[in-house]
């Protein structure tokens, strides 16, 4: 079948929308109509050409609701017409990883996700002239409709709006699933999140949720305060108004985080999280992605002192047991994302939710179908 999709023809390039190609699901995989997509900053990072992993020419996107549309032999656990949550951090429930409880890491097809093919090893999406073009993420929700291995879908409720839900595949799973799943706040801890954004809103969404006393957001764009406060944060702290080392100065307004949190990306940040951590008991978690090249680094002593530092991706959740769960979160009002969708485009303005993104004016841009 032919689809409307934005390709990333090359890096450091806006996205070009195209017709393109697309194969009908194979064994085990599932054809899904995406009904809106997310704009999240990890598409920004490997579209900039920071990503090691990144691949061209490639369609991007891995924050997307849909509907299912057609099934390859031997898919069970979903069927036309049901309503999903792509997955980049699938849910196999069988490989060595699913079966320990302390990961959500399942390494079923990790391998040829990272190529940019299905597991195996080839990809359904071309040009019209047949040049081949790569998955993303194994999601690819920058097209209008895609093909993904079962394992990589959360079925999830018909009543829940595919333009907000779709937020779940990636930043609000993310989000709340550090503070739940990888960091286990308990009622009354005092956090720091680094990072305002749309993964940072959700941390501090989570925090809330979790009874977390003292909320303190930290982020160069003030812009990004009265989003931050309706969530929850209770103290900002612009590090350009601060004189002399960050790191210190949060430990004196603090006394340390018992959580601290990264969610910009950069490294220098990921230190200043860890050392703003308290002393003995103090955990700093890394959700950031940062550039091919970029290495963390403090004194050892930081750690020696009962600091932690730990890292997160989608939030520790098994995407395939716990998306529909948060969906449930979502429309029971246990959580909110409405306001954080600052923004909604068709397709063919796509680029115009990257711009919005660099100009820090948005929380999220949706893509809708
Ligand atoms: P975003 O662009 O919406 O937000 C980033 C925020 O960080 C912005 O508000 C920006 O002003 C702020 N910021 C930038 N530099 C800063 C600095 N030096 N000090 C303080 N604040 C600073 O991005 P996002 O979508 O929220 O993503 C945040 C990060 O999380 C990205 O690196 C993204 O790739 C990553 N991410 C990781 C996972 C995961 O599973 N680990 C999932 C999603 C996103
Ligand atoms: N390809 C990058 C790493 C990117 C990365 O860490 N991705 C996160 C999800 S970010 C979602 O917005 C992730 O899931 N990581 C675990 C994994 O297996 O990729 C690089 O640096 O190579
Ligand atoms: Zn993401």
């Amino acid at each position: 079948m032919r689809t409307q999709a934005a390709v990333a023809l090359e890096a450091g390039k806006p996205l070009e929308i195209m017709e393109v190609e697309l194969d009908g699901p194979k064994e085990g995989e599932v054809l899904v109509e995406i009904m809106a997509t997310g704009i999240c900053h990890t598409d920004e990072f490997t579209l900039s050409g920071a990503d090691p992993e990144g691949l061209f020419p490639a369609i991007l996107g891995h924050e997307g609701a849909g509907i299912v549309r057609d099934v390859g032999p031997g898919v069970t656990s979903v069927k036309p017409c049901d309503h999903v949550i792509p997955l980049y951090t699938p849910e196999c429930r069988e490989c060595e990883y699913c079966l320990n409880p302390k990961t959500n890491l399942c390494q079923a097809i990790r391998s040829t996700q990272g190529q940019g093919v299905m597991p195996d090893g080839t990809s359904r999406f071309r040009m019209t002239d047949g040049t081949p073009i790569l998955h993303y993420m194994g999601c690819s929700t920058f097209s209008n409709f895609t093909v993904l291995p079962e394992i990589a879908l959360a079925k999830v409720r018909q009543d829940a709006p595919f333009d907000k839900i779709c937020y779940i595949g990636c930043g609000v799973t993310t989000g709340i699933g550090a503070v739940i799943n990888t960091a286990k706040v308990e009622i009354g801890s005092t956090a720091i999140v680094f990072g305002l954004g749309g993964i940072g809103l959700n941390v501090i969404q989570g925090l809330r949720l979790a009874g977390a006393d003292r909320i303190v957001g930290v982020d160069i764009n003030p812009d990004k305060v009265p989003m931050a406060q309706r969530f929850g944060m209770t103290d900002f702290v612009n590090p350009k108004e601060v004189d002399g080392p960050l790191a210190p100065y949060l430990v004196d307004l603090t006394g340390g985080g018992d959580y601290t949190f990264d969610a910009t990306g950069n490294v220098e940040v990921m230190r200043i999280a860890l050392e703003a951590a308290h002393k003995g008991w103090g955990e700093s978690i890394i959700i950031g992605v940062a550039p091919a090249g970029a290495e963390i680094a403090t004194r050892p002593f930081q750690l020696v002192t009962g600091r932690v530092w730990r890292g997160t991706a989608f939030g520790g959740a098994r995407g395939r047991t716990e998306v529909p769960q948060i969906v449930d979160w979502y429309m029971d009002g246990k959580i909110e994302i409405d306001p954080m969708i600052t923004h909604t485009m068709p397709l063919k303005d796509i680029n115009k939710g990257f711009d919005l993104m660099h100009e820090g004016k948005s929380i999220r841009s949706v893509v809708v179908y």
